[in-house]
């Protein structure tokens, strides 16, 4: 593999190659390579993002919709919450419903006072590259063979090209926001990095459709076919979620197939609630937990989903990129206000601590409230023991509040 990178590099040495500078070099514009280049623009601090696919294709990504209010907060610092502020929804309490019989958590109340905010991150990736580019921020879209390089000494340079062009982006550091299938975790040598997986014996089928939600909160649904998520895309849309085996192709899930099991799994009591609507998109995503340690090598700095995964069903992967980002932007902040590398040293601690904590949480939702494998008898007991305890008791209602609104930074 090194042989291959310095092949590679030579190659791009004999080819004319063109030399850009800036102090930080971003790779990916998902939601966390785009927060940390507005946070480090407004404070000064140059930036380029390397994004290999264009930029309708980043904008149209359906991806999470729950923002917990640190990250409304960061978006906010970010300068990117105008159109957020005006159309996003505010929710205090979230709903589960057990074999069609539905329990409203009051989140406000459980959380001393906290809410979430019901916002798609495709609006907010639009709104980011927005402002960025108006603002004079630069994004290379559609940068092929992006590769980062030397990141172990001081002079880290990103080979990428474009339009054609070799370029070699030479910076202070490299941030590897290139999620979890991008080009920066693997070019750290393995021998420097420990991974802790969770693989889960299912997946999810998520639609986003032209129809009214079918509650004004979110509802989780636990039913002995499987779980189910009904969560909505405001002001019209509703992002609906089916617990599916894991290689389902969606052949064997046509339209009526998809309504009628939402309808199944809210419940004879609340299917009428379900109104159909054109399905605009379809997807199907794996579940799984993944963190990486450490998150930094040398000037390389991992975050978000380049360096963690959880399963989506507590609404966190998302928030966590953005906590990386609040902790990495006032590092990079730090380091080149006062020339301390303190915060950059403790990065890849800070951050991992308040992710494994989120991590937990997610592993926990996701086995509360999908159905686990037949045989296992033992474990779908506990597993309703488990919800039958939550929804009876404040001590379990506070500590989910607390952790859905978001533990704190
Ligand atoms: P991202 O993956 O968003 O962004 C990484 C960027 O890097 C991408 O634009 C990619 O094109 C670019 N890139 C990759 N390799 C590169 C290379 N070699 N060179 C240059 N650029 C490169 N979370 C929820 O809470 N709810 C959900 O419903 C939900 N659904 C999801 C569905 C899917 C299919 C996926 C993958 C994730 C979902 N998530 C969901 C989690 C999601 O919200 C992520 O946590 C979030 O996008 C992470 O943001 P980033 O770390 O910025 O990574
Ligand atoms: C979503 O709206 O896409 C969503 C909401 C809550 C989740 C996961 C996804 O837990």
């Amino acid at each position: 593999f090194q042989n291959f990178q310095y092949f590679k590099s030579i190659n791009f040495r004999v080819r004319k190659m063109k030399v850009k500078r800036t102090q930080v070099g971003i790779i990916g514009a998902g939601p966390a390579g785009l927060t940390l280049a507005r946070l480090l623009f407004e404070s000064g601090i140059s930036t380029v993002i390397l994004e290999a696919k264009d930029r309708e294709y980043v904008e149209n990504r359906v991806r999470a919709g729950v923002l917990e209010q640190g990250s409304v907060e960061l978006l906010g610092r970010a300068k990117s919450d105008a159109r957020l502020q005006s159309n996003a929804q505010i929710h205090k309490g979230i709903e589960i419903s057990l074999n069609g019989d539905r329990c409203r958590v009051n989140l406000e109340k459980f959380s001393g006072g906290k809410h979430v905010t019901v916002y798609g991150q495709t609006e907010i990736t639009i709104d980011l590259i927005e402002v960025h580019t108006k603002l004079g921020g630069e994004i290379i879209f559609e940068a092929s063979n992006v590769m980062p390089r030397d990141f172990e000494t001081k002079t880290p340079v990103i080979q990428y090209e474009s339009n054609g062009d070799l370029t070699e982006l030479q910076c202070d550091f490299i941030a590897g926001c290139d999620g979890f299938h991008g080009i920066c975790r693997s070019s750290i040598p393995p021998s420097k990095l420990k991974f802790f997986e969770r693989l889960y014996p299912y997946s999810w089928l998520g639609i986003l459709a032209e129809a009214p939600p079918p509650s004004k909160e979110l509802i989780y649904a636990s039913h002995e076919r499987g779980f189910a998520l009904y969560s909505m895309r405001p002001p019209t849309r509703s992002r609906l979620y089916l617990q599916c085996e894991n290689n389902t192709t969606l052949d064997n899930w046509p339209d009526e197939v998809i309504w009628n099991e939402l309808r199944c799994r809210l419940g004879v009591k609340d299917a009428n609630l379900i109104q159909e609507g054109e399905i605009i998109e379809k997807g199907v995503t794996p579940m799984r937990s993944f963190v990486t340690e450490p998150m930094q090598y040398g000037n390389l700095f991992l975050a978000g989903d380049a360096a963690h995964i959880v399963p989506p069903t507590g609404a966190k992967g998302l928030n966590l990129a953005l906590s990386d980002i609040f902790y990495l932007s006032n590092a990079f902040t730090s380091f080149y206000d006062t020339g301390s590398t303190k915060e950059l040293k403790s990065y890849s601690k800070t951050a991992l601590s308040r992710i494994w904590k989120t991590e937990r949480f997610s592993w926990w939702m996701t086995s509360m409230l999908h159905k686990a494998s037949e045989t296992d008898n033992f474990e779908n007991r506990i597993r309703l023991a488990e919800l039958d305890y939550l929804l009876s008791s404040e001590a379990a209602l506070s500590s989910l509040a607390e952790n859905y609104t978001g533990l704190p930074y």
